[in-house]
């Protein structure tokens, strides 16, 4: 399968370097494309300097900081135009770890969409108690506001075939931030069943800062009550059930 692996990035000259060199280590001979978005720290000028020498290694850069949503939105789009198989969206800080990807690369065989999973038995999350209160509330709306049927509707660990991507309505997604993790779930638990959780344990980042703040958050809410909304407005309000 020709796959591409997708990391945005927003000041990670700290992480990218070697979580290049890891993704390599796991998964060889796979293109990686970093979406920087004009980075202050440069991480943008190593991936210049590592495309030197790596003929797997890409970049797109956009002018400022345009949201982890839009990043991933366009990254997915990278995938669909430059015709690979599916794509496998990561964090750059080592939240998730590289090691997993030829995992996510074997479910992808089989399944449309393939999430790592905290929520579900061998899943674990390092987050302090106030992030951890956070994860859990917004997977409890995720869940039974948005009517997503699996445990972990919003980490970003992420693989997508591509003939799934080209089926979803990506017009109609409106979040740029964070809080498009569960509104691209939306449409694609309408779109397929084949869908797959396996268990990651998500380190926090040890370099460099988090990016989320309390308007992401607050974004996130918002979100979610416009997908309630937009589910008992639509036909197919019935998806609730957990899928195994
Ligand atoms: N290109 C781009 N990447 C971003 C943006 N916001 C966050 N990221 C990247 O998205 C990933 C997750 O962000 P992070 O700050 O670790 O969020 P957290 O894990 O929820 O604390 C990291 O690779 C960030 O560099 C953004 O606005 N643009
Ligand atoms: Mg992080």
């Amino acid at each position: 399968m020709k796959i591409v692996i997708g990391v945005a990035t927003y000041n990670e000259a700290l992480n990218i370097e070697r979580l290049i060199t890891e993704i390599h280590q796991n998964i060889p001979n796979q293109r990686i494309l970093v979406l920087d978005d004009n980075s202050p720290d440069g991480t943008a000028t190593i991936v210049d300097r590592l495309m030197s020498s790596d003929p797997h290694l890409r970049i797109l850069r956009r002018p400022g900081k345009l949201g982890l949503g839009s990043a991933t939105l366009t990254m997915m789009k990278y995938a669909v135009e430059n015709n690979f198989d599916a794509i496998i969206i990561m964090d750059a800080d080592f939240s998730h770890d590289p090691k997993e990807l030829p995992i996510i690369a074997k479910l992808l065989e089989e399944n449309d969409f393939v999430t790592g999973s905290r929520y579900i038995e061998g899943g674990k999350c390092q987050y302090g108690l106030y992030r951890t209160i956070i994860s859990k509330v917004a997977n409890w709306g995720a869940r039974n506001m948005a009517g997503i049927p699996l445990y972990e509707c919003t980490t970003a660990y992420r693989g997508f075939r591509t003939e799934l991507l080209r089926k979803l309505p990506m017009e109609k997604i409106r979040s740029s931030g964070y809080s498009f993790q569960v509104e691209v779930l939306y449409y694609i638990v309408r779109q397929t069943n084949k869908l797959k959780e396996f268990p990651i344990v998500f380190a926090d980042r040890i370099l460099g800062q988090s990016k989320i703040n309390k308007k992401e958050m607050m974004m996130s809410a918002i979100t979610l009550l416009r997908l309630l909304k937009k589910r008992i407005l639509s036909e197919d309000n019935k998806i609730t059930k957990i899928i195994k």
